[in-house]
């Protein structure tokens, strides 16, 4: 059955891999399951036909033949399960794995989404300067914890799995910042992500639909 997701139809950072349809585009590459990409604008996205499919009129939505599904943690989880590849056999390792998809999007992704929002669209207001400080250090603080965890490691638990591609895309968001860089350890791993030839076909499929070269990864 033909798989199908949505993405932004120009991404507003032109093709960088920042929208969370790449995060979906590289689930699919890891286990080898071809997709096709439906483009969507802004102004789409937020009439009934999208809204049918996704409830807070956002990008991507998963398609497969009646099902459709939101967000990224469900899809990716839904790709894993259906799949060999991203999610271990031994179901405690299964269990520890799918934990970490949930601490990539509930726990470490908010403060880093909470960043973003404070630079884009709170910087000219007055308290934004006072405020800025504290957002960072709440990044900071959920670093510094995962940092811990990861120790040497070269994933968060045996194997490369959803939850190590649910972490490494929720951290790449911090590249530009420099943040990341404090953290030497969570830099590498972040980097091991991106080595990743299916990470590397994903980001290479995005920016080739954003620049106008395919539609299709
Ligand atoms: N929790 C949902 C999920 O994980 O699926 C969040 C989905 C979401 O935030 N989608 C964004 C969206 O559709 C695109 S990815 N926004 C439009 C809207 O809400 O109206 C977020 C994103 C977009 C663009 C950049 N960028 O260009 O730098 C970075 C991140």
């Amino acid at each position: 059955m033909t798989i199908i997701i949505t993405a932004f139809e120009r991404s507003p950072d032109g093709g960088m891999g920042l929208a969370r349809d790449t995060r979906v585009r590289w689930a699919l590459e890891e286990v080898g399951c071809p997709y096709e990409v439906r483009p969507v604008s802004f102004r789409a996205m937020k009439e009934p036909a999208h809204l049918a499919l996704h409830p807070f009129g956002q990008i991507p939505i998963y398609e497969e033949g009646d099902l459709a599904l939101f967000e990224t943690g469900s899809i990716v989880l839904h790709i894993a399960e259906r799949h060999p590849g991203l999610l271990p056999d031994d179901a405690n390792a299964r269990a520890r794995a799918i934990t970490w998809m949930f601490a990539a999007v509930n726990t470490v992704e908010p403060p880093i989404l909470e960043l973003a929002t404070a630079k884009l669209l709170e910087s000219d207001k007055p308290w934004s300067k006072e405020r800025m400080p504290l957002v960072i250090d709440r990044v900071r603080e959920r670093l510094g914890q995962l940092s811990v965890r990861l120790g040497d490691r070269e994933w968060l638990d045996g194997p490369f799995s959803a939850g190590d591609l649910m972490m490494v895309s929720v951290l790449l968001r911090l590249k530009p910042s420099g943040l990341l860089d404090e953290y030497p350890n969570l830099a590498a791993c972040v980097a091991r992500g991106e080595a990743r030839l299916a990470y590397k076909r994903a980001f290479d499929a995005q920016l080739a639909f954003n620049t106008g070269k395919a539609s299709a990864g």
